[in-house]
């Protein structure tokens, strides 16, 4: 998302920054939702942050006043000041470019950057379709050249090497990939949508050693609903 301002290019560019730092961050959140990406992001940005909490069990997610923020009617939907982000992998990569400080990103310039985005765009174009086509099948088996992530065993084992290089994806260093595709993986052990593999587990227990990741999953565990009675 780009924020324009009138002026010349520098003023422009600091007034970026002053934006980044100053406006208000609001997560339109759910739980359990996809938008636990979203929140363990903002966790580890550790920027203060707002919660608009939508109750996807009584469709408030399809009233007209959150369709003018996200058309969609999904979670999560990030707003930061003017400017609405929705989609996570886009949310991930946008704080962490917007908040530098908290070292998330692989900055543009550094060759690195193609690898992280290469993870970042993974994640919602080939583990989510991978893992959800595997929980809803089609009555026809698709040509694998017809789906983007060719086939669930290739893109379990592609990520299976990726998450075992190194402590983190990028090696030492912890990036909003690893938010988006620890978060999937996690979502997929946790429900058994994926192999159990040593590599897999590995990985998330060294995510779930994270203390954004404990303060996020600690805060959604409260505001989960109440199971209904028997
Ligand atoms: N592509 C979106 C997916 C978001 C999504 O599917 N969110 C679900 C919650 S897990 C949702 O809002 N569902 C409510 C609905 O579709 O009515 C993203 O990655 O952010």
């Amino acid at each position: 998302m780009i924020v324009v301002h009138k002026g010349p290019l520098l003023h422009q560019r600091r007034n970026n920054k002053e934006h980044s730092r100053m406006a208000t961050l609001t997560l339109y959140h759910a739980v359990p939702s996809r938008s636990m990406v979203a929140r363990w992001m903002l966790e580890e940005v550790a920027e203060p942050y707002d919660i608009h909490f939508l109750s996807l069990a009584q469709g408030e997610n399809r009233a007209a006043d959150y369709l003018a923020v996200n058309p969609m009617g999904k979670v999560p939907a990030l707003r930061h000041g003017d400017v609405v982000i929705t989609e996570n992998a886009a949310i991930c990569t946008y704080l962490a470019d917007a908040f530098p400080k908290a070292g998330l990103s692989v900055p543009i310039g550094d060759p690195r950057r193609g690898i992280y985005l290469k993870w970042l765009f993974f994640g919602p174009s080939c583990i989510e379709p991978a893992i959800t086509d595997r929980s809803f099948p089609r009555k026809e088996e698709p040509r694998r050249g017809a789906l983007g992530y060719g086939d669930f065993e290739t893109t379990m084992n592609v990520v299976a090497k990726g998450v075992s290089a190194g402590r983190y994806l990028m090696g030492e260093q912890f990036t909003a990939a690893d938010v988006v595709i620890g978060s999937g993986l996690r979502w997929g052990m946790m429900f058994k949508l994926i192999p159990e593999r040593a590599e897999f587990a590995a990985y998330v227990g060294r995510l779930n050693e994270r203390e954004a990741l404990k303060r996020a999953d600690a805060k959604d565990k409260a505001l989960m609903p109440a199971p209904a009675p028997a």
